[in-house]
């Protein structure tokens, strides 16, 4: 059947697809044939196939940004390498991503004479990424600090658009560069420089990934009282680990952050979240032999299965203490900051490629006598999607600014309580953007986006982790009310001042007047509402947690993107994103306040709700 349409194809560029191996003589036979109508809906399918160019000078925010806030000298060089990059990404890296889809990693428990081997066994596309990754500097690049702040900046751009390219070796890209940032924040230790030194080389033969491993049976979220894993000194100071970890992904790395709880001469381990202690550990010795660990078995995901995930029994791995003891969830914690970060670069991605290939679609595919983009309702829905894509890249950008700064000793205080704040309300409102672009993304495509060959799905699957890697969304709202607890509210302050910065520049834009003004008021009933949930039980800032995060979020994101469209230079596009934005209930706390949602009863009635009366 394929021989006899393909040939059918008139005018089609040879770069179409596996329709170009098809030989001339088998070309020219079916042209005798008489299948009029399959020979018509042939050619339709092969024609409209999405090709998306270089990713980086496709973006036009994404370069509108760094010619808006990049000195120009360092424009200059970055925009040379992220042009070069693009164009790797399109020969080379695209079709090393497939590869790790169709080649995802194998397990062997066994070898054929019985003996225990425990192996991992991972494609070449899978390990080129890793060559690629060290080439590229996409974890050095944040620490060698050549541009200074703008240094951490440029990275999460470069990992951005390797992003979705990355056949899922953006994960273990995340925990590698959140192992560097707390060995760096620890001080660099004599005993981890090599380690730093791995994680951050640019030399393929060098370099390392690591893993991070906290999730055990009893708690993937509850890490304080869910981890089971105990730590027995040894006489030369070095620790063995026994315990299972439940979840470890990219179980192919070289190292792991890992926490523990140290057992006293008795055998006796403190509980709780002071009872944790953070831990570094080589996964194998030099000639590939691990560690007193044992892998039970590879995960069954629903997507990300381009990547190991493994169950691992750990049997007296040796390790080293890393943190005071006590200090393990407050140590890892700059690690999950920063893959945290790497989880909004990743959504940001998802949605910049899902609506990327919408639009190329919506460029060939006819319907109804014209092209997709020639229908109206069909552009309305890309264009909410693509609001939605501007919102979260800005916000994605604001957020490693500030990183930069603070890695730098450049950020104000208030800089640095806005970056403390901004991570969780920006990876839980990402990682929701990002799951519902992509349906409806793939909606636009009809039957077509359903089609495991399209690539769609792929996209779609990794896409849906998102919200649960790294915390899920209510977990991350809880963080954004630990992170007000503990500053006191002066997280709200300094975000407060920040929105109102960015309202004070946009005021200037008259044709920003409706997004001001919905802004400004949703400022003040966020603040009302802040006011009110003081003298409020705590069940109440509880329950109020994931409507209050995504308030700030939408707050926050909508003054950037008002700030974006102010600047000199903007285009009408800039304003229409920023208005559009605005238009949407801006502060859905106040809502759900004012209908009773968070109040005394709620929670009875909700869980009533759930169960039913009886
Ligand atoms: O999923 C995983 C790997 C997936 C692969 C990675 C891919 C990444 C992206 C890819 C892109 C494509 S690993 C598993 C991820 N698991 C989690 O994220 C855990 C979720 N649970 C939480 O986050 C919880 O909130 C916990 C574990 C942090 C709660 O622990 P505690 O011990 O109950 O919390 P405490 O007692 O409130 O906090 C202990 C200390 C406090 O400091 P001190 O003691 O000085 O007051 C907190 O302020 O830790 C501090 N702390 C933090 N500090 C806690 N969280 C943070 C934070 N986020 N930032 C700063």
């Amino acid at each position: 059947w394929h021989r006899c349409q393909t040939p059918r194809i008139k005018g089609i560029s040879t770069t179409m697809g596996q329709e170009q191996q098809v030989s001339m003589q088998e070309k020219q036979v079916p042209e005798d044939l008489e299948m009029p109508l399959a020979r018509r809906e042939t050619e339709t399918l092969f024609l409209e196939k999405p090709e998306t160019g270089n990713p980086y000078l496709e973006d036009t925010l994404l370069r509108s940004y760094l010619r808006t806030h990049l000195p120009p000298k360092v424009l200059e060089e970055v925009h040379q390498d992220l042009e070069r990059f693009g164009n790797r990404l399109l020969t080379q890296v695209q079709a090393l991503g497939w590869e790790c889809e169709l080649k995802p990693p194998v397990f062997r428990q066994f070898d054929a004479w019985g003996r225990r081997m425990d192996r991992i066994d991972t494609c070449s596309a899978w390990r080129s990424m890793k060559e690629i990754s060290a080439q590229e500097g996409l974890v050095a690049e944040a620490y060698e600090r050549r541009y200074s702040n703008w240094s951490r900046l440029y990275q999460a751009v470069k990992v951005y658009l390797f992003s979705s390219s990355s056949g899922g070796f953006s994960c273990p890209l995340a925990m590698t560069d959140g192992a560097a940032k707390v060995i760096e924040s620890l001080g660099t230790p004599g005993s981890l420089k090599n380690a730093f030194d791995r994680l951050t080389s640019r030399d393929p033969r060098k370099f390392w990934t690591s893993g991070q491993w906290m999730t055990e049976r009893r708690g993937g979220s509850d890490v304080a009282n869910g981890t089971e894993t105990v730590a027995r000194k040894q006489p030369d100071g070095t620790y063995r680990l026994y315990g299972f970890k439940w979840f470890t992904s990219a179980a192919d790395s070289d190292m792991a952050l890992t926490l523990a709880r140290i057992a006293d001469a008795e055998g006796q381990c403190p509980q709780g979240s002071s009872g944790l202690s953070l831990f570094f550990l080589r996964v194998r010795d030099e000639e590939g032999k691990l560690n007193n660990i044992e892998v039970q078995r590879l995960k069954d995901k629903l997507g990300t299965r381009q990547m190991a995930t493994a169950e691992l029994w750990l049997q007296g791995a040796t390790a080293e203490l890393i943190s005071a003891e006590g200090r393990g969830v407050a140590s890892i914690s700059s690690m999950l900051n920063i893959t945290r970060i790497h989880n909004i670069i990743g959504a940001v991605a998802s949605m910049r490629r899902m609506i990327s290939l919408s639009r190329e679609y919506a460029r060939r595919r006819v319907a109804f006598g014209k092209l997709l983009k020639d229908h109206p309702l069909h552009m309305q829905t890309l264009a909410r999607l693509e609001v939605q894509v501007r919102g979260a890249f800005l916000l994605l950008m604001e957020i490693v600014r500030l990183l930069g700064l603070a890695e730098t000793n450049q950020a104000s205080e208030q800089e640095q309580l806005l970056l403390r704040l901004l991570v969780p309300v920006a990876k839980l409102y990402t990682g929701k953007q990002a799951s519902a672009v992509a349906v409806e993304a793939m909606e636009s495509f009809g039957g077509q986006g359903y089609m495991e060959d399209s690539g769609v799905p792929v996209i779609l699957r990794d896409t849906l982790v998102l919200s649960i890697w790294e915390g899920t969304t209510n977990i991350l709202s809880l963080d954004v009310l630990r992170c007000l607890a503990k500053s006191q509210g002066q997280v709200m302050a300094a975000f407060l001042a920040s929105v109102q910065q960015k309202l004070d520049v946009a005021s200037g834009t008259a044709e920003l007047g409706p997004a001001v003004q919905s802004t400004r008021e949703a400022l003040g009933s966020l603040t009302r509402f802040m006011e009110a949930a003081g003298s409020e039980p705590t069940v109440t800032m509880e329950l109020a947690a994931r409507d209050f995060s995504y308030s700030l979020a939408r707050i926050y994101t909508g003054a950037l993107l008002m700030e974006h469209a102010a600047r000199p230079g903007a285009s009408s596009t800039d304003s229409s994103a920023a208005l559009r934005w605005c238009r949407q209930e801006l502060c859905p706390v106040a809502a759900g306040s004012g209908s009773g949602a968070y109040g005394s009863g709620a929670a009875r009635q909700d869980s009533d709700l759930v169960f039913g009366d009886s």
